[in-house]
């Protein structure tokens, strides 16, 4: 059996995302999605919320287990008993930070492979910052984001939090 971690900030999920879970769940036997929480990181939606709306889009797939998770991912990956990590790539831009994020993890815990999932074309510019920032000016996002992501955006500008 093989078991793989998809980890991701989610701040909040689209669906680049929801893409790439999909197309993980169905080269993997089992897959964790894991919402990272870095106390280093200012995120506009809590851990919870974030969890909350990933259970909510993946929940039809049965062999997806959605958790969060504050630490190294390489811990993660060693509490699992998984050496699979997940990673979409966008565009060349991404391709620098996610080289010397899969180094290193291999560097400090040798054995955890990071395997790359091209993105969808339809998907390519779309990051959960540029849904933010359309959302924050009240722009429509409904075409990026699952209808629970949306309700969540439009909460947090009434309440002035976007
Ligand atoms: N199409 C395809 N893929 C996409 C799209 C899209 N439109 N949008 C995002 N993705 C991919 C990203 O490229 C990424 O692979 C993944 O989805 C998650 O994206 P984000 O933006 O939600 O999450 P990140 O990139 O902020 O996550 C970074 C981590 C939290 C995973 C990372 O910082 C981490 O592992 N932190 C834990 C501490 C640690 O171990 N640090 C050492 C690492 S060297």
């Amino acid at each position: 059996m093989i078991r793989a971690v998809y980890p991701g900030s989610f701040d909040p999920i689209t669906y680049g995302h929801i893409d790439i879970a999909r197309r993980a769940a169905a080269l993997f036997d089992e897959l964790y999605v894991v919402v990272m929480e870095n106390k280093r990181k200012k995120y506009t939606f809590s851990v919870d919320e974030r969890v909350e709306m990933v259970r909510e889009c993946l929940k039809d797939l049965p062999n997806v287990h959605v958790e969060s998770f504050s630490g190294l991912l390489v811990e993660y990956t060693a509490l699992k008993n998984v050496n699979v990590v997940i990673r979409g790539l966008r565009a060349v831009t991404d391709f620098e930070y996610e080289l010397q994020m899969a180094l290193a993890n291999k560097e400090i815990c040798n054995g955890v492979e990071t395997v790359f999932l091209m993105t969808d074309k339809s998907y390519s510019f779309l990051s959960s910052s540029l849904v933010k920032e359309v959302a924050s000016f009240g722009g429509k996002v409904s075409q990026w984001v699952p209808e629970i992501v949306e309700r969540r955006l439009m909460e947090k500008l009434r309440r002035g939090e976007l």
